[in-house]
């Protein structure tokens, strides 16, 4: 195949933009440095419990973006998966985000839902931080001492490496406390898991006769003939500038990955571990994700470990800190000056982004990106 186009990356941003650009008539091709599409998103069916896993953690796909639904409906239907997450502390098992049953669990007490908000109130003026100077002093302003020792210290440790008395108070606004017994994780409107999974999702996105994809394929070692097409880089923005103003900084996340043989370990799909004695922060057990599929006898669970990324390790979260978003505009400084060169997704942007963000600026860049090369 002749290509029009280049889209380094097969994760949604690049799965997307493939899709626009090959419905319009541009030849396309996709590469992905990794043995498989679909990015962080990627989900297998393991060998041993033919149970599908989301190889890189789970993965809710929610949105309240009727565009992004509509579009996503076209490649796969999704099932009735409601997401809900628990958390242990102290050997006792608690809803979360906070709302009136971890309250009332955690203090022992009945309050009501018109009680709530005196009751934090009471809790929050027992010290008085007016001028909180750091996340720890701004969390107990705002929940009070309790809640943020057993629900948010220690998971904020492991998650990010740093003491919140290190961390600056304004990472938060607020912090949501629901007055209820509610305990969807989401608001959105729409919610589930692909019915076939999700690598079988990026099938059918990629399923064009437009698009060609090559896998192992790393855009740093490409041929020069390549590389000089009109290009989507979703990779890591500081890699494709080689580096010249230095390193943004990433957090990754290991996991152990173990089969049991038992039919469910822990009742749920996400089990979030608040103490900083227990290291990892979460258990994934994947079969929960799935309850319209026939049950397998044995389970296999995903202990969840977060830590600092090596630079050419997977990469997950960006790293928030002033030194990382001015190094980021200095990066996006260079963009102009390139022609005929995008970048999208999470990567790209260094951004956090849910799966229907990355959906949603795809599907908005896929127009600039047609507008331009028409005009070129
Ligand atoms: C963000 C900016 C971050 C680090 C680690 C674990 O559960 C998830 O995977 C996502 C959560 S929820 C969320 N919403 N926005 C970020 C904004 C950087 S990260 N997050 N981060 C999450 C997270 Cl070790 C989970």
């Amino acid at each position: 195949m002749n290509y029009d186009f280049l889209i380094v990356g097969a994760g949604f941003f690049g799965a997307t933009v493939a899709e626009r650009l090959a419905t319009s008539g541009l030849k396309v091709l996709v590469i992905d440095k990794r043995a498989h599409i679909g990015g962080n998103c990627y989900s297998e069916v393991d060998h041993e419990t033919n149970i599908e896993c989301h190889k890189y953690g789970s993965h809710i796909f929610h949105t309240s973006n009727e565009d992004v639904w509509t579009y996503i409906n076209r490649f796969t239907s999704f099932n009735e998966y409601r997401h809900t997450v628990w958390t242990t502390f102290r050997e006792h098992v608690y809803s979360m985000p906070i709302n009136l049953s971890t309250i009332n669990a955690y203090y022992g007490i009945n309050l009501k839902p018109f009680e709530v908000e005196t009751f934090i109130k009471k809790e929050c003026s027992k010290e008085n931080f007016l001028h909180p100077s750091n996340l720890e002093e701004k969390a107990i302003s705002l929940i009070g001492r309790p809640l943020y020792e057993a629900f948010i210290k220690g998971y904020t440790i492991k998650q990010w490496a740093k003491d919140p008395q290190d961390l600056s108070a304004d990472i938060i606004t607020r912090l949501p406390v629901r007055h209820n017994y509610i305990n969807r994780y989401f608001n959105d409107k729409y919610e589930g898991i692909p019915l076939n999974g999700y690598t079988s999702l990026f099938e059918r996105m990629l399923d064009h006769p437009n698009i060609e994809v090559k896998l192992n394929k790393d855009y740093f070692v490409l041929e020069d003939d390549i590389k000089d097409l009109p290009t989507l880089y979703t990779g890591p923005i500081d890699r494709f500038f080689e580096y010249k103003h230095g390193h943004l900084d990433w957090r990754t996340i290991d996991f152990e990955r173990e089969v049991l043989d038992i039919s469910d370990y822990q009742g749920c799909s996400v089990m979030n571990y608040a103490e900083e004695k227990v290291p990892y922060t979460r258990i994934h057990e994947f079969k929960h994700f799935h309850p319209e599929r026939d049950a397998a006898s044995a389970t296999v669970i995903y202990k969840e470990f977060s830590r600092t990324a090596g630079h050419l390790e997977d990469l997950y979260y960006p790293i928030n800190t002033p030194r990382n978003r001015e190094l980021l505009l200095k990066y996006q400084e260079n963009i102009p000056e390139l022609d005929a060169v995008w970048f999208g997704g999470r990567l790209g942007n260094y951004i956090y982004w849910d799966m229907d963000d990355a959906v949603a600026h795809a599907l908005k860049k896929s127009e600039l990106i047609l507008k331009t090369l028409k005009a070129l």
